[in-house]
């Protein structure tokens, strides 16, 4: 651990070496970073805040769609915390505002059945979760980071937050959420990633490993 910190360092200076008492933050096999890279497929979006709204679909009694106005007027929360990509950086103490997924699940009367979600985002990623997880705590719709309006780089005018997961299940730019019956395999979790994602666990691959180099993600963008 510590030979591959130093080695990253070499490329790049703002890796971080954790002290001892929050080394059990980091789940095995990755890299502290200060940096916030930057990682998505496709191009960046630009939105007309007019045209946008976040479209419910599925197994709920309340279809239809959410301005963004409107889901400013649902009680806000701050969450503080770890973020974990599978490219193996993880990003500690990041500081997130917006909506809980569960009170936006409290209005939209969800049927019992439904137990999982796909989550629908531009530019055509898609990522499926159990509601379970969804109504954590500490699951938000953010709109903020670090006490900003979200970057469009990083996903606004709205992602998800998912702190307990990898954190490509942290859609950006959502669009839509759809409640179902059965799980379905998202956008990764097609590619060759696991269905669940939890990095203490280390479910990275759901079959053979998928040769991701250590240092990929530093020739990606950062902030
Ligand atoms: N819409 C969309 N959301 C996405 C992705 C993507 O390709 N498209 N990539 C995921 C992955 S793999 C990661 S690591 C994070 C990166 O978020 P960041 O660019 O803010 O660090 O976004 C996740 N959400
Ligand atoms: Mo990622």
């Amino acid at each position: 651990m510590h030979n591959k910190a130093e080695r990253l360092k070499k490329v790049n200076p703002r890796i971080v070496e954790v002290d001892s008492e929050i080394a059990h933050r980091v789940p095995p096999g990755q890299t502290v970073t200060e940096r916030f890279p930057i990682l998505h497929e496709g191009e960046v979006p630009h939105y007309s805040m007019a045209d946008w709204s976040l479209s419910i679909f599925g197994e709920a009694e309340n279809k239809g769609s959410w301005t963004f106005d409107q889901l400013l007027e649902l009680p806000q929360t701050k969450v503080v915390c770890d973020i974990h990509c599978v490219t193996r950086w993880s990003k500690l103490d990041t500081e997130w505002e917006g909506v809980r997924f569960s009170e936006l699940l409290a209005r939209l009367d969800v049927s019992p059945e439904a137990r999982y979600v796909m989550v629908r985002a531009d530019q055509d990623y898609e990522t499926n979760l159990p509601i379970e997880d969804l109504l954590r705590d500490d699951v938000i719709l953010a709109h903020r980071y670090d006490g900003a309006p979200l970057s469009d780089k990083h996903g606004g005018p709205l992602r998800l937050i998912v702190p307990h997961l990898y954190f490509w299940k942290s859609a950006k730019w959502i669009t839509g959420l759809e409640f179902m019956k059965e799980d379905r395999p998202g956008f990764w979790e097609r590619n060759g990633f696991h269905n669940y994602a939890d990095p203490f666990r280390e479910q990275r691959f759901s079959g053979e490993n998928l040769d991701i180099p250590e240092d990929e993600w530093l020739k990606k963008e950062f902030d």
